[in-house]
């Protein structure tokens, strides 16, 4: 349908809903996310008489529908699209829009607003929404006037996808159902815009990708640091790293940037990282990160210790986390492509072999570690499980919590995988939604999302109903909801233990064990429970061939530490405060603490 043709139904006028769902199209969306009310009548409406195009996505809460279209801009590349009602619908986007914003994802929401004539009376439902949406948003602005619309949506949709960021668009009800104009009046104050965007290739000057090469061949142990950035950079990222026998470390959002079968790959870097990673940081004498905002610096090399170079699409990024050398603007491809010719191979490879044979001692570490037996189910045996029977092209998505630390430390992901968490605002309550966006998006692919039962029961559980109500349209069902069931905020008691010093307070720390597996049958989806390790295995497999969504819930050990890679002194001391104070769970706290540290003291380590 072409942009204001009124639909379906030629008795109806083109009203602007119609015409900005027309113009969304021509901008290639076909999908919004969002939940109704009055304040959105007239989109409503128009997207009933669009028939399916754009279609709406129901979901249960309107933060899931902010969330769902951060996770189809993370899956996909595309832009993403909310829609939420005025007032409360609003603002229940903001922190998936947040959440957006902080990861630089493209992401347009669209809010209702009350008429045009209330506002300023303290109407029901009138909230100052571009004040409220000014920090998120890249671009805030309220339709006013119909001829606004067309410039209104391709500059929302331009600067969310140019900036990768957030643009909000608030269009009072009254506007909504007006007559469109889809071309201005030609004369004063009117504006022609266009549809249209186009990624551009970015390169650094030649004179600073010669600096660059430079600091990285001048350096005898170099470190490479990957985030979501290097994305499509994956075989420049190989070539790099075996030009200057370098050893790669992966940002979070990095993580589907090179698979962890390589050997050189030292996994995910931070608290939740691992050893090699920590070491790799430790150790080197050059630093090269491309596509990377990793925030901690305690993680990276001491200031001084290091040359580095990094590589960012924005010129913002560059130098804020470690005091480069070069800061070079480009394109992570297109940069390592002409840095590349000016590398020269380092003949000298014991960094490299050092670094591969650490990657391969905590490999096994690790394993080591996931077959510990527990109190209920190790929650690293559930991953290690599923590294056994996890489908090549698997999409697998994390909330935030301890199982974030068990995707990002215990999971392999291999070639042609993709994943995500909320990287920079570590919201708890991402993972269903992402992984229903993802589903939605990619039908033909299994798709995974790590639940810790907090974030299941603070909005996992209700976004369920929005899986079953959309399942059957994926003749491939795989779609698997892993819920950690530990009764406990794992991941924030043990913060309090080490970081704090405090013992865990069962007040804040205790949560109902809640059945989410019956939960899931009760609404139509499959339902496994297993406290049983040995049943783990066959679980995953049986939710890989279910005939429909399961929820998979693995009643798992709180007391199983997410130990840092690396546990310093005051981490040590923090912990055993805790304990001295009358931790309820000091026995087993000390008893799984110790045992997963003298693994790494065992003779041959
Ligand atoms: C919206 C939000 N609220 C609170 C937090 C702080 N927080 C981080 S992890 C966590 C515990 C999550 O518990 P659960 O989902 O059960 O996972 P677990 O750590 O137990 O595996 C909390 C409360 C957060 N990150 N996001
Ligand atoms: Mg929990």
């Amino acid at each position: 349908m072409a942009p204001g043709s009124g639909g379906q139904n030629p008795d109806v006028a083109t009203l602007v809903a119609d015409y900005v769902l027309a113009r969304l199209r021509e901008w290639g969306v076909h999908r919004i996310f969002g939940y109704p009310g009055d304040g959105i009548n007239g989109f409503l409406g128009a997207l009933d008489r669009a028939d399916g195009d754009p279609e709406l996505v129901q979901v249960r809460h309107e933060e899931a529908s902010a969330f769902m279209a951060c996770g189809h801009a993370k899956f996909t590349g595309e832009v993403g699209v909310c829609l939420a009602t005025s007032g409360p619908g609003a603002i229940h986007l903001l922190n998936g829009l947040y959440d957006a914003r902080l990861d630089h994802q493209p992401v347009v929401a669209i809010v209702g607003q009350q008429k045009r004539m209330s506002l300023g009376s303290h109407y029901q439902q009138e909230v100052d929404l571009p004040t409220l949406f000014k920090d998120v948003s890249e671009y805030v602005q309220v339709c006013m006037d119909p001829a606004q619309a067309r410039h209104l949506v391709d500059r929302a949709v331009r600067i969310a996808l140019d900036r990768r960021a957030v643009t909000t668009l608030v269009f009072p009800n009254d506007v909504q159902e007006e007559e469109a104009v889809e071309s201005p009046p030609r004369q004063h104050g009117a504006v022609f815009s266009g549809v249209g965007h186009a990624r551009p290739r970015v390169l650094p000057l030649d004179e600073d990708l010669d600096r660059a090469a430079a600091v990285l061949n001048e350096g005898n142990r170099v470190a490479i640091l990957v985030g979501q950035g290097a994305l499509d950079a994956a075989d420049e990222v190989v070539q790099v790293a075996d030009v200057l026998g370098a050893g790669v470390a992966k940002a979070l959002l990095g993580r589907a940037v090179l698979p962890d079968d390589l050997p050189y790959v030292t996994g995910s870097i931070g608290l939740l990282g691992t050893r090699p990673s920590y070491e790799l940081m430790r150790d080197c004498d050059t630093l090269l990160m491309v596509g990377s905002s990793f925030p901690y610096a305690e993680w990276l090399p001491e200031e001084g210790q290091a040359r580095g170079v990094q590589v960012d699409i924005d010129g913002r990024m560059l130098g804020i986390r470690y005091p480069m050398e070069v800061n070079l603007v480009g394109d992570s491809q297109a940069t390592l492509q002409a840095l590349l010719p000016r590398l020269q191979r380092k003949e000298e490879r014991e960094w490299r072999e050092r670094i591969e044979r650490r990657v391969a001692d905590w490999r096994r570490l690790v394993e080591e570690r996931a077959m510990l037996d527990a109190d209920g189910i190790n929650p690293q045996r559930v991953v290690w499980e599923l590294n056994r029977c996890l489908p090549d092209d698997a999409i697998v998505a994390a909330d935030s919590g301890s199982s974030t630390v068990w995707w990002a430390r215990t999971l392999r992901l291999r070639k042609g995988m993709s994943a995500s968490v909320s990287g920079t605002l570590a919201t708890m309550g991402c993972a269903v939604p992402y992984a229903i966006a993802a589903k939605l998006a990619h039908p033909h692919r299994p798709v995974v999302a790590f639940v810790g039962d907090g974030a299941f029961q603070m909005n996992g559980m209700n976004e369920l109903l929005t899986a079953a109500k959309y399942r059957g349209r994926w003749s491939d069902p795989r779609l698997v909801f892993c819920v950690f069931n530990n009764r406990d905020l794992n991941m924030v008691t043990w913060e309090q233990r080490a970081l704090a010093g405090d013992p865990k307070y069962p007040a804040s720390q205790q949560i109902p064990d809640f059945p989410a597996a019956r939960f899931a049958e009760l609404v139509g989806l499959h339902g496994i429970k297993v406290d049983d390790p040995d049943d783990v295995a066959g679980a995953w497999e049986e939710a890989f061939s279910s005939d429909r969504p399961t929820v998979l819930e693995a009643v798992v050990d709180p007391e199983v530490p997410p130990l840092p890679p690396h546990v310093d002194f005051e981490q040590m001391t923090n912990l055993a405060a805790a304990l001295v104070k009358g931790d309820p769970e000091r026995t087993n706290v000390m008893a799984r603490s110790l045992r997963e540290k003298l693994l790494e003291l065992l003779p041959g380590r």
